[in-house]
């Protein structure tokens, strides 16, 4: 029988081959002869997006026709990662584009390498966003993902003689065949100027903001497809342009350049994503960013509650609207401005709405991470924003008053503003005041929160506080990067764990089973092998894919200490150089992770990693024993290949510091082995995995206060521990620095003098822990075992979970599923 395909639908071999030829000669407009392997690519990517068109529209369309309450994910940061691979696993068509694309005689995984991820988050808080996005779409939940387009995104990282060097990352110079402008729905954006007060026909005083600068905000829009079901949603990132009438005046006195000029000032707002982890006080761009994306995401949502014919009174019934962090919490000052000055609704009113619409996240417990402005620059840039926080804070202080009557302590540590010193607006108690719900991102995290950092703020409200243990998307942090092992499990319990990752529990039925386990270990071994390719390929440092991956990769952080790794690299190092012919399991010491460009302790430890590396890998006496790899340029893409070949997880952050990570579930799920301090989600891996199967060091946090209350000194440690001290002296007497005795003076005196962090304190711990990690490695078998039930028990930490979570306790949003018409 004749079957007749759309070229922009079907999915048979010859269709999509004839499809791939389409978009290059029509899209691209090259012939095959001269086609680049980009160009290839694009053409690919476009086959792709047209099967995805119809779910993503049809999507649309239901959520406005049947007037569902949607969540609007505000975020600073989306790392999302490449799209092509992705949207052919949730579309279930990766084996046939394949097969088209071999059919025409390309290499399929040389078109996918050419994409250049939007690396538009800096790491874990960008990247837990874009796994709630890939969730949300997949549990059929209606959501948009409001956001920055930044021109550039995270930089580049290349390491030249051991430091680390950025480089732009221009991910936009070839184009994005992943978005769609829509400048039809562009917003304006006001900023500075002043604010007067004006009597309106009925007689009621109002405001209005007189702003010297407007901007426009452009939307584009990326679909999120689901895994398996019809529903795609949208991520809409804005990028700021000039208003073309703004300076029709300067146009006019013949200022040309000048109108230029303020088009090139308009447009620096969506250039460059700034490293949250960098000291960001006083940064004008960057509440200037902050604002513009926050104000175009509440104004398109009042757009399309009023498209629908509704009121704004039913507002919060149809938003529930997340803050990821407190980088977009100005939002709550804008939506009551916008509905009190631009919709000319009363106080009370708005803010009922306002405070039923937004939920607030917190990531972080670190003091000098919470963000506050400066009243000065805040005044100048956002003049009616400070009034309403005023406004806002004089209604909130009123009523603490009443319920704690004269504690003037507490009132002024509740207070939005900050008078201790030099004035500042306190953005986290903007969004605990203004948000119904808050939460931490897991168990130990949230409980530190409500003892410390925002204990007051428990203690008035505590009904809105609960606790959401963050997850990690199984389809790409499995399915996608470890296609090896996800055929075993899919071949042993069937596939319906990659939507319900409870169900990998079938998994310990097997752990007896000696052809799964040796199955299993294989899988490793070839995961293992072909990073070993890549490490190669990107160092050229050659390492044995038989050792014990041992791998650290996440940002580089003193909290997170990469540091204390080295420490045992080297006391390694000595101990083998002691005794050469010591019998010690092979070890690959694998790091990967980017400092903030004016981190300068961060810089210096990269650059001690890669020095005791040049040491360490061109030893005779070492031979194959240990290598040390620093792995350049780790994000996403890179990342992918990582975490399944890792035998062993490093996750050591000092107690009561790492909000949760979720790095160390993605290494977990993937089969690796923790060692870790009860910091953040360890605490609840540990507790899933099972002790036995889990390598616990350091003090907990709640040592850790006490030993820094008690009055904590390094040099004891360091005096008193010989391999400790070994170690450090190692380091000073320029070992690994050719002799220069300085490089690493700031790093070393830092430790020995303050140790904020307590390496030290928790050294021996660690060596200890890594001397049982290397002795059960020694027992292959149980080994495997041991990895099994990580993956086995892993379930709860899918960021399905954690969404159902928050729709339930947070958003009470429900699924909507998608009927495919036309
Ligand atoms: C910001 C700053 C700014 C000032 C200098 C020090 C510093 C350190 C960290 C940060 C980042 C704060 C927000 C953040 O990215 N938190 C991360 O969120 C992840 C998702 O919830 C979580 O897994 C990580 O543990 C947490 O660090």
């Amino acid at each position: 029988s004749i079957v007749v395909e759309d070229d922009r639908t079907g999915l048979s071999i010859t269709t999509l081959k004839r499809a791939i030829a389409d978009n290059l000669f029509y899209n691209q407009g090259k012939f095959p002869t001269i086609a680049s392997k980009n160009d290839y690519y694009l053409a690919l990517a476009y086959t792709v997006r047209d099967r995805l068109v119809h779910h993503w529209l049809n999507t649309v369309q239901t959520y406005l026709k049947q007037e569902v309450k949607v969540v609007c994910y505000l975020s600073a940061e989306f790392l999302m990662g490449p799209h092509l691979n992705n949207n052919l696993i949730n579309l279930g068509i990766e084996s046939r584009i394949r097969q088209a694309v071999e059919e025409l005689g390309l290499d399929f995984q040389e078109l996918v390498d050419q994409e250049e991820e939007p690396g538009l988050g800096n790491g874990g808080l960008g990247r837990l966003a874009a796994c709630y996005l890939d969730s949300m779409a997949t549990l059929e939940i209606p959501a948009i993902g409001y956001g920055i387009r930044y021109e550039f995104g995270i930089f580049d990282q290349e390491i030249r003689d051991g430091w680390q060097v950025e480089i732009t990352d221009k991910w936009l110079q070839y184009g994005n065949p992943w978005e769609i402008a829509r400048p039809e729905y562009s917003v304006q954006v006001n900023l500075g100027g002043h604010t007067e007060t004006y009597v309106d026909r009925d007689g009621n005083y109002r405001v209005r903001w007189l702003p010297d600068r407007v901007i426009k905000g452009i939307p584009y829009d990326t679909p999120i497809v689901g895994y398996q079901v019809n529903t795609a949603n949208t991520l809409r990132l804005w990028k700021a342009e000039a208003i073309e009438s703004f300076n029709f005046q300067t146009f006019n006195i013949g200022n040309y350049y000048g109108a230029v000029n303020e088009k090139i000032y308009s447009e620096n707002i969506t250039k460059v994503l700034y490293p949250n982890d960098e000291q960001l006080q006083g940064k004008q761009l960057r509440l200037e960013q902050q604002y513009f994306f926050v104000s175009c995401s509440l104004q398109d949502m009042i757009r399309l509650h009023l498209s629908t014919g509704n009121s704004l009174d039913t507002f919060d019934g149809k938003f529930a609207i997340q803050l990821n962090d407190t980088h977009p919490a100005i939002a709550i000052a804008e939506l009551m401005r916008l509905l009190i000055d631009e919709r000319f609704m009363d106080w009370e009113q708005a803010w009922s709405i306002t405070e039923k619409s937004f939920g607030y996240t917190n990531h972080t417990l670190l003091p000098e991470a919470l963000e506050k402005w400066s009243l000065e620059l805040f005044n100048r840039l956002l003049p009616r924003h400070l009034e309403i926080i005023y406004e806002i804070n004089r209604r909130f202080l009123d009523r603490v008053r009443i319920k704690y009557p004269q504690d003037n302590d507490k009132l002024a540590r509740l207070s939005l503003i900050d008078e201790t010193g030099a004035r500042y607006v306190r953005m986290a108690h903007l969004a605990c005041v203004g948000s119904h719900a808050i939460n931490g991102v897991a168990e130990l995290h949230t409980h530190l929160l409500q003892q410390t950092v925002l204990k007051d703020f428990y203690q008035l409200f505590p009904e809105k506080f609960s606790n959401k243990t963050n997850g990690v998307t199984p389809r790409r942090w499995m399915v996608l990067s470890n296609p090896r092992l996800t055929k075993l499990i899919c071949s042993k319990i069937g596939d319906s764990w990659i939507k319900n990752l409870d169900e990998l529990r079938k998994l310990e039925q097997f752990v007896d089973d000696s052809a799964f386990c040796q199955q299993w270990q294989q899988i490793k071994q070839e995961v293992k092998q072909d990073l070993a390719i890549r490490i190669r390929q990107r160092t050229g440092i050659i390492v044995n894919p038989n050792s014990l991956f041992d791998i650290q990769a996440k940002r580089i952080h003193e909290y997170k200490r990469q540091h204390l790794n080295a420490l045992h690299i080297i006391t390694l190092y000595n101990c083998l150089k002691q005794n050469p012919n010591l019998d010690v399991i092979p070890r690959t010491f694998i790091f990967g992770g980017k400092a903030a460009p004016g981190y300068w302790m961060a810089k210096l430890m990269i650059k001690l990693i890669n020095s005791v590396g040049e040491i360490v890998n061109q030893d005779p006496d070492i031979c194959d024993r240990m290598k040390v790899v620093f792995f350049p340029d780790y994000n996403v893409t890179n990342a992918q290949p990582i975490y399944p070949a890792a035998d062993l997880s490093e996750q050591i952050s000092t107690a009561g510091k790492e909000a949760s990570g979720t790095g160390n579930m993605k290494f977990s799920l993937n089969g690796a082995l923790t060692i870790g301090t009860l910091d953040g989600a360890n605490v609840e891996i540990r507790e899933e995995v099972g002790a036995e199967n889990f390598f616990l060091f350091g003090l907990t946090a709640a040592e850790v206060q006490q030993l820094k209350t008690k009055g904590y000194n390094p040099r004891d440690y360091y005096n008193s521990n010989p391999q400790l001290k070994a170690a450090i002296d190692l380091i000073n007497s320029g070992f690994f620095s050719h002799g220069d005795t300085e490089l690493f003076k700031p790093l070393t005196e830092s430790l020995l003098n303050y140790d904020p962090y307590l390496l030290f304190a928790d050294y021996q711990s660690y060596i200890d822990c890594q001397k049982k990690v290397s002795q059960a490695f020694r027992d292959r078998a149980n080994w495997t075992k041991m990895s099994i039930l990580n993956v086995a028990r892993m379930g709860k930490f899918s960021s399905d979970r954690a969404i159902k979570e928050y729709c339930r306790d947070i958003w009470n949003v429900a699924p909507v599923p998608i009927e495919l018409e036309d």
